[in-house]
């Protein structure tokens, strides 16, 4: 006989989870003695929307499911933000929160929220468990369905007394659930389709997301577009999935894409998206997105296919799957000459790319993007980073080029400002050796930075960039740009002196105020091995360019 909370030790053992990411509280204190007593890591954080954040960051950065644990109603709530994160990004991650006692659901009981209903709209599915004997399965389905199909959050909502009941436990047997069957395997008809057109085109664009990064499919999409001749773009969460370095690359698309591939897919006679969901900042105003292409979409997930954008080629799949058929019969299609056959187009994007080059000008305040430039430059562009939300994130996916999958972390579909430095935890537990580093401004790590005093305790080296603008900037770029430079409640005017505060929770604090100094900090904060903050008093109207005004066509942009 186990009780619930020996039973839930059990699955997580048997799910391969070393690392939790939680805090505790009266309805979870039961789980917590028995916590105590495995090998599993507990890292304490500072709020639990911390914890979710940790364990997405974890997740991303390696590959397995993140697992977080809370108590009951404020612990609970707290994780709101966090699962909606994940949720929106596809991210695997079982949440496991404390209820009140079975007998007390419903009656206002101190510490109580219905976080099942809370959530049910933005956790890929969730649990409440009213009986022990049901809590092992629960459970294993539960990870099964965050890691399965098309990834996400899964809450299990534990009340006391069922953690603290007792029955005889049996190791469950696998998952099978007949209402949820993903479909890994394309239609080969399908991709048949793709080949045809493949081998047709004369403008194709290759447009990658984060499912391609998830599937793990990042190699067999690059030998697919290398084979085929076709360039390359992605989304902010696809970065990564291609390398940045390789001459195909366009950059990333949409509202801060690059000026080349936004012409790129506004020209392009075949759109092939993988693993995408066509985001509203992707595809500006969607009925001239690709207006001249047919569009083939490849995702793991049916509903997400003409959701947004019609398609010619719909692919069910996994997108490495996909990938592995579409580089195999590529090869028996005997297709030659298609590097001659997309010269002109290749030429065309050049010259698009000479045109109107991702640039800056570096002259006696510092610019943001020189930072990052920089920061890129001397860790030659192999740190994990994370990213808070606003200019900061738009900057970083311009400047820092990612050749690797699982280097760019961000919250990409909520854009949730207190993100980076919870997910910079996460990822610096998962890669101890890696460099990690939260690219910040001075209003988002503000949302979360008492999770320093978790870096500090478990002696995670993460480095903190804040480009200070006393702004919350990107708010204040929309201000300057459509509201007539009416800057309503965007100027931070109180920031803490971000160097005493680093020393304060007993990191290293570093200031850069002009350009010379900008190489000496990021050179000294790299090379400490402390949790580090270095602060960048950057350039304040500085703006991220170029811009799709929000709702028109990609090609409409604002340059400069
Ligand atoms: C939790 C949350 N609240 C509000 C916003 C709206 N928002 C988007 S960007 C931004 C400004 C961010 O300012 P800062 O962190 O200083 O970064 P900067 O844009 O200056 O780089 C705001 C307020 C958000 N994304 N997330």
């Amino acid at each position: 006989m186990l009780t619930g909370g020996q039973i839930l030790m059990e699955i997580l053992k048997s799910e391969g989870v070393d690392t939790i990411f939680g805090y505790p509280g009266g309805a979870v204190i039961d789980i917590y003695d028995e916590l105590a007593k495995t090998d599993i890591r507990h890292f304490l954080v500072r709020h639990e929307q911390g914890a979710v954040h940790a364990a997405d960051g974890y997740s991303r950065a390696s590959g397995r499911v993140g697992v977080c644990l809370v108590t009951s109603g404020p612990g609970a709530t707290n994780t709101v933000t966090g699962i909606a994160s994940a949720y929106m990004d596809s991210i695997p991650l079982v949440v496991l929160t404390g209820q009140v006692p079975t007998h007390l659901i419903g009656n206002d009981a101190f510490q109580e929220v219905d976080i099942v209903g809370i959530t049910r709209s933005c956790t890929k599915h969730n649990y409440l468990v009213t009986k022990v004997e049901d809590l092992a399965e629960t459970l294993k389905e539960a990870f099964y369905l965050a890691r399965s199909g098309r990834p996400g959050p899964v809450l299990v909502d534990l009340p006391k007394d069922v953690i603290k009941a007792t029955t005889a436990y049996k190791v469950p047997v696998e998952v099978n659930l007949r209402s949820y069957k993903p479909t890994y395997s394309p239609n080969l008809r399908q991709l048949q389709k793709i080949i045809d057109l493949v081998g047709k085109a004369k403008k194709p664009v290759i447009f990658a997301g984060g499912g391609v990064i998830l599937s793990k499919g990042s190699e067999e999409l690059t030998e697919f577009a290398k084979k085929a001749v076709i360039p390359v773009t992605t989304s902010l969460m696809g970065l990564g999935s291609f390398p940045a370095s390789d001459p195909l690359w366009l950059g990333m698309i949409g509202m801060h894409g690059t000026y080349r591939a936004n012409m790129s897919v506004g020209d392009c006679d075949l759109l092939l998206a993988i693993g995408v969901r066509f985001d509203d900042r992707v595809t500006g105003k969607t009925d001239s997105f690709a207006k001249n292409a047919k569009i083939v979409h490849i995702d793991i997930d049916p509903t997400s296919i003409r959701k947004n954008i019609p398609v010619s080629v719909p692919v069910v799949g996994d997108c490495r799957i996909s990938l592995e058929h579409l580089n195999r019969m590529f090869d028996e299609a005997n297709l030659v000459d298609l590097a001659q056959k997309r010269e002109d187009w290749l030429n065309k994007i050049n010259k698009w790319k000479e045109k109107m080059p991702l640039s800056y000008d570096q002259k006696d305040i510092i610019k943001p993007q020189y930072v990052i430039d920089t920061l890129f430059k001397l860790t030659k562009g192999d740190a994990i980073i994370t990213t808070e939300v606003g200019q900061n994130q738009m900057w970083t996916a311009q400047y820092y080029h990612f050749d690797k999958p699982g280097h760019f972390i961000t919250s990409g579909g909520l854009g949730c400002m207190g993100f980076g430095l919870p997910a910079a935890i996460g990822a610096q537990v998962a890669c101890p050796d890696k460099l990690v580093v939260d690219i910040a401004g001075d209003g988002s790590i503000q949302m979360n930075i008492q999770e320093m005093a978790t870096a500090i305790q478990y002696g995670l080296p993460v480095k903190i960039v804040i480009l200070n603008n006393g702004y919350l900037g990107m708010v204040r770029q929309w201000q300057e740009l459509f509201y007539g430079k009416r800057y309503s409640c965007t100027a931070m005017e109180c920031s803490p002196d971000f160097v005493k505060l680093a020393e304060a929770y007993g990191a290293l604090g570093l200031r850069a105020t002009k350009p010379e100094d900008v190489i000496p900090v990021l050179t000294e904060g790299i090379n400490s091995n402390k949790t580090v903050i270095m602060e960048f008093l950057v350039d304040k109207e500085e703006n991220v360019y170029p811009m799709v005004p929000a709702e028109a066509p990609i090609t409409e942009m604002l340059l400069v």
